[in-house]
């Protein structure tokens, strides 16, 4: 999930675009220090041009110092969308002057009404604030110098450190409840609510790694570090937990906790909803047992397909546990030495956890 998010946010990829590092960065910094202030579209469609009135045609390949040279200028400069070519400079942008703006000068407002209207990237460099500001549809970024997001970043991972350790903590917990089949909802939706918790401040993070580019390894490394295995845990804890539900997966109920406002996510009630237990019968202390699949693939070198046909013999993760090595030997894809070694594994598990 969070790999597919990293690939697909377009923002992101903004982000990427003129990070510290990147040609367009020192163009917008070499300016920033100038102080001639700036406007600058990233894009050529059709939609572009038409709202695009005047000055000087440029067409000249893209340098950090010709946009410096051009920002000297008055007006508005045109870069080409893949970022190769100047295209106009001292240009008049004319955006729609319905378009409702918070802006107050003349060059942010035009900067957020042109964003709207076109879907482009506008930046805005203004004179006096030394701001550089980032449009991009409705959306405005203000882009910080390194060392302002670099401490961010810092503070959040110490946030994220100590929401990885209670995370554990409910992890240690609901694997001691599972191996003495006393779980309830109440232990499952705990983990799964602190993931999501754990995984919000990754996005914040993530976030802050796109915009500090090649300044950004390290606090990258260390989140990497903190974060193995969180998403595949929650994943087979869904997997053991949720109720079956046909045309539902479990990728499906980790979007839909995703999407979950952090008010919702508050309340356990909301995750157990989640993994379909509803109703007035249901409480948080609702018994329930695992089918076994994250307890399983602790175990080494078990291919999913025998897991899945250990589960489908035994219903659950006590089925299992209780299992001989004659039953394990009976199911597909078992003989006798990965039964030894199923029963081997599960009472070594069992051991570590009670000495945890
Ligand atoms: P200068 O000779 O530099 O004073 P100019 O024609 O080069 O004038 P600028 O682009 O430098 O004009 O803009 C100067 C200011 O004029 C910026 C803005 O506060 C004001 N301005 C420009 N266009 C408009 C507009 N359409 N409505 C209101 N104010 C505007
Ligand atoms: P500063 O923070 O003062 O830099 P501002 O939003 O207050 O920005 P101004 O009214 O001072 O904006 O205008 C500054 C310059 O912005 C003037 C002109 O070169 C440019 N500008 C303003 N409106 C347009 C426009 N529609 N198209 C191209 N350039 C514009
Ligand atoms: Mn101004």
């Amino acid at each position: 999930m969070r790999l597919e998010r990293l690939k697909n946010d377009s923002f992101l990829d903004v982000l990427r675009m003129m990070a510290p590092g990147t040609s367009l960065r020192e163009g917008l910094e070499n300016i920033l220090k100038a102080k001639t202030g700036a406007l600058i579209v990233i894009g050529d469609s059709p939609e572009v041009i038409k709202i695009v009135d005047g000055g000087f045609t440029i067409n000249k390949p893209y340098t950090s110092s010709h946009l410096y040279e051009l920002a000297k200028m008055d007006g508005a400069i045109i870069v080409s969308k893949d970022l190769k070519v100047i295209l106009y400079a001292n240009a008049l942008l004319i955006p729609d002057a319905s378009i409702v703006t918070t802006e107050t000068g003349t060059r942010h407002k035009t900067a957020e009404r042109f964003a709207k209207q076109t879907g482009e990237i506008v930046l805005c460099i203004s004179q006096r604030r030394n701001v550089i500001t980032l449009y991009k549809d409705n959306r405005k970024y203000i882009l910080r110098d390194t060392s302002t997001i670099l401490t961010r970043a810092n503070q959040a991972l110490q946030t994220l450190e100590k929401y990885k350790s209670v995370l554990d903590a409910g992890i240690k917990n609901l694997n001691v409840m599972e191996l003495e089949d006393i779980v309830t909802l109440n232990d499952v939706a705990y983990v799964i609510q602190r993931t999501e918790m754990v995984m919000r401040i990754v996005d914040e993070i993530d976030r802050y790694i796109c915009e500090l580019g090649n300044e950004g390894r390290l606090i990258s490394m260390q989140l990497e570090e903190l974060l193995q295995n969180v998403e595949n845990n929650v994943w087979l804890v869904i997997e053991d937990y949720q109720i079956k539900k046909d045309g539902q997966n479990t990728n499906d109920i980790i979007k839909q906790l995703r999407s979950l406002s952090n008010d919702d996510l508050v309340e356990l009630a909301s995750v157990t909803k989640l993994l379909g237990f509803s109703g007035a019968a249901v409480s948080l202390d609702t018994a329930v047992s695992p089918r076994g699949y994250r307890m399983l693939s602790r175990l080494p070198k078990l291919p999913v397909t025998i897991m899945k046909n250990i589960i489908g013999e035994f219903q659950n993760l006590q089925g299992v546990v209780k299992a001989s090595i004659e039953d394990l030997d009976k199911v597909e894809g078992i003989g006798e030495v990965r039964a030894k070694s199923i029963t081997e594994g599960l009472s070594r598990i069992k051991e570590q956890t009670i000495m945890d």
